[in-house]
């Protein structure tokens, strides 16, 4: 309970606090709820990031963020060395070799 009370403090406190920056993000190699979870969840780890949202119907995401810690381009670096397409950046092909294959693009685009 305490727990709970401790993050719901902290999660208002992050959403008083004014620095905020607020980035879309192109996601168009992105497949199924995986993509949308693994991307949210590891964006979600990195420091100044407060706010992942990924909308797998229309390939795009937001993202709102601290300034003061991080940047877009950190953050469009995570995903796409997690394997996924990012506004105008590339998917790390390592990476994105080893996505399942429900989360690989369909060979014939
Ligand atoms: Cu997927």
């Amino acid at each position: 309970m305490k727990k709970i009370i401790a993050s719901l403090f902290c999660l208002i406190f992050i959403s008083c606090s004014s620095d905020k920056t607020t980035a879309e993000l192109k996601l168009d190699s992105i497949q199924c709820l995986m993509c949308s979870y693994s991307i949210e969840e590891n964006l979600r780890e990195l420091r100044g990031v407060k706010k992942v949202q990924v909308d797998l119907k229309n390939k795009s995401g937001r993202v709102v963020f601290n300034a003061n810690i991080i940047d877009l381009s950190t953050i469009e670096n995570k995903i796409t060395s997690i394997g996924y397409n990012v506004n105008n950046k590339l998917a790390d092909i390592r990476a994105y070799e080893k996505l399942e294959l429900c989360c690989k693009k369909p060979k014939e685009n």
